[in-house]
């Protein structure tokens, strides 16, 4: 997000004009729907900062839910996509900017949050332990699910299905996912979506 968005210091308590603007040029959505999202963040955070323990509470609609172990690191995962300015908060913006994300109906965007959310620790690639994490938490969600395609492809053997998923991903062998060779993944190969989506 450019500083023409993003002003310093800006806790966008007050929805402005420009504000509205601004986020109506970021995310597409109309007024009405800023003002819903805006009513919806501040009664959650007040502060506009919103925590990470109080992520669900905004979002529950959005995530899946399962046992407490996986979700943890999962809610971890999303929060760090979501905290695009990495400074442990997610402000109005950037919970509008989610929203926007979850909601797409743009391949390359959904593909471009999923790969943020897949790589944890944020340097840009995916290794096969952030892969294999994101695997185990999304084969929880599945199994408290029915009807669904992936459980097929995943099995219970995880650790060979994370290699033959990354064999996959990893086109150019550097023994790393970059954010183009999953793209691409996600575009050509269903299974790939299908596993990948929640
Ligand atoms: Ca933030
Ligand atoms: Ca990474």
């Amino acid at each position: 997000m450019g500083n023409l968005i993003r002003k310093h210091g800006e806790d966008y308590k007050i929805l402005s004009n420009d504000l509205l603007k601004r986020c109506c040029t970021i995310t597409g959505f109309k007024n009405e729907e800023i003002r819903n999202e805006h009513r919806k963040f501040f009664s959650i955070a007040e502060s506009g900062r919103l925590k990470k323990s109080h992520m669900e509470e905004l979002l529950g609609d959005y995530l899946p839910t399962t046992k407490r172990k996986h979700s943890k690191y999962f809610t971890k995962c999303v929060f760090s996509a979501i905290d695009t300015n990495n400074d442990g908060y997610i402000d109005f913006l950037e919970y509008l900017m989610s929203v926007r994300f979850f909601r797409t109906e743009s391949p390359i965007e959904k593909a471009d949050f999923i790969f943020r959310i897949i790589d944890k620790n944020g340097d840009h690639r995916v290794s096969k332990e952030e892969l294999e994490r994101t695997l185990i938490c999304l084969q929880e969600f599945r199994k408290s699910l029915t009807n669904n395609h992936a459980i097929d492809v995943i099995n219970d053997d995880l650790q060979l299905a994370t290699h033959t998923i990354f064999e996959i991903l990893d086109e150019d062998k550097s023994g790393f996912i970059g954010v183009s060779e999953f793209k691409d993944a996600w575009l050509k190969n269903e299974t790939i979506r299908a596993l990948f989506t929640f």
